[in-house]
């Protein structure tokens, strides 16, 4: 599916979205689920071809195979084969949402939501000139948006902070380096305390949870990880070693939305603040999205902006911004519904899975 317009960040820019469904067929009806993994191995190990691979060799067999096919027993069938969390995820969704439809119940309820709208952001990528930039956040604010979450690398950031900050002054800033850091880049990143930001998102890989303890340690601006987060161990791991005090959390990134909903509940009982993240969906894995941004743990605005910031036209139905939060879906199951029409007209490929049941 083509973006709106190119997303770049510190590993990369996408100008198309490689999208991967999973279309769940039961007795008593049917399910869609939205694999988040992305065409290159970029932001993590997972890419869409490999997720695929691994849906129809491993995971749909694993899921089959079982007597009952339950949401909740999707995570167990498939905990043979390791990682391709965002291919389980996306399984994990159809499944349950071919059951959530079949009884009328909404994933936000399933899921614990206790808010009906969301406070949402935008997250924008690194433009060719400062100047595009607060062109760009200028649009969003416009359009609503009163958080903002700007990409940064190294050679990438001070510049376009000061410009942005200039600009807005109270805007809700936070920034995210996608692990682009080094720890020896500690001094520069401790710069960033002067913009007065919300978080500053993994700045440096996803193993160096030491060296994200000792920019803690030393930066008023609070430490989100996200890409460092797998799970609930991983979770609490961080955060008793002081490498964060959010977290960020990304249904693809953690295995699905019940996992998801584990590390939620985790650092809710630690009073530890965390928010959902994004990774340009449709309004499938959207809705999944925002539903879970409902508990009332996420406390932090998501990087779940209306589909018109990334589609001209989405799969599914739109998640329109009401001043700066979405409504989340009520219906059944996602609450929303894949038009055929556009699925074919964007060339998708249908891939039947009959012959793993043999
Ligand atoms: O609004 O869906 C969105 C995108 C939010 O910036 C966003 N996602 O690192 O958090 C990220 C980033 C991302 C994009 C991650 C693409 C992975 C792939």
């Amino acid at each position: 599916m083509p973006l709106v317009r190119p997303f770049r960040t510190s590993f990369g820019v996408q100008s198309t979205r490689d999208v991967l469904l999973v279309h769940v067929i039961t007795d008593s009806g049917e399910g869609w689920g939205e694999c988040a993994a992305h065409a290159e191995p970029f932001y993590n190990e997972e890419f869409t071809e490999s997720a695929m691979m691994v849906l129809r060799r491993w995971l749909v067999p694993a899921v089959r195979s079982l007597g009952d096919v339950t949401a909740d027993a999707v995570a167990g069938a498939c905990r043979q084969v390791k990682g391709y969390r965002a291919a389980k995820a996306g399984l994990e969704m159809a499944v349950l949402d071919a059951e959530l439809r079949a009884a009328s119940s909404s994933f936000a309820a399933r899921l614990g939501a206790t808010r009906t709208a969301i406070d949402v952001g935008v997250s924008v990528g690194i433009t060719p000139t400062v100047d595009e930039l607060v062109e760009q956040v200028a649009g969003y604010v416009t359009d609503g948006y009163r958080r903002v979450k700007l990409k940064i690398m190294p050679g990438w950031d001070l510049a376009p902070l000061q410009a942005v900050r200039s600009a807005f002054p109270d805007l809700a800033l936070q920034v995210d380096a996608n692990a682009g850091y080094e720890p020896g880049d500690a001094d520069l990143l401790a710069e960033l305390d002067r913009f007065g930001m919300l978080m500053i998102e993994q700045p440096y890989a996803p193993d160096e949870l030491q060296a994200h303890a000792a920019l803690a340690a030393r930066m008023a601006t609070p430490i989100c990880l996200d890409e460092s987060i797998l799970s609930v161990g991983h979770a609490l791991t961080a955060l008793d070693m002081g490498a964060c005090t959010i977290v960020n959390i990304k249904v693809g990134r953690v295995g699905g939305v019940l996992e998801a909903v584990r590390i939620h509940d985790a650092c809710r009982e630690r009073g530890v603040p965390v928010w959902c993240g994004g990774m340009l969906e449709t309004g499938v894995g959207r809705a999944a999205n925002v539903a879970l941004a409902a508990l009332p743990g996420f406390t932090f605005p998501a990087d779940i902006s209306a589909s018109e910031r990334y589609w001209r036209r989405d799969i599914t139905e739109p998640f329109v911004l009401q001043g700066s939060t979405i409504e989340v879906p009520a219906g059944p199951g996602l609450g929303v519904t894949v038009d055929p029409d556009v699925l074919q007209e964007l060339g998708a490929v249908v891939e039947p899975q009959e012959d793993v049941l043999a």
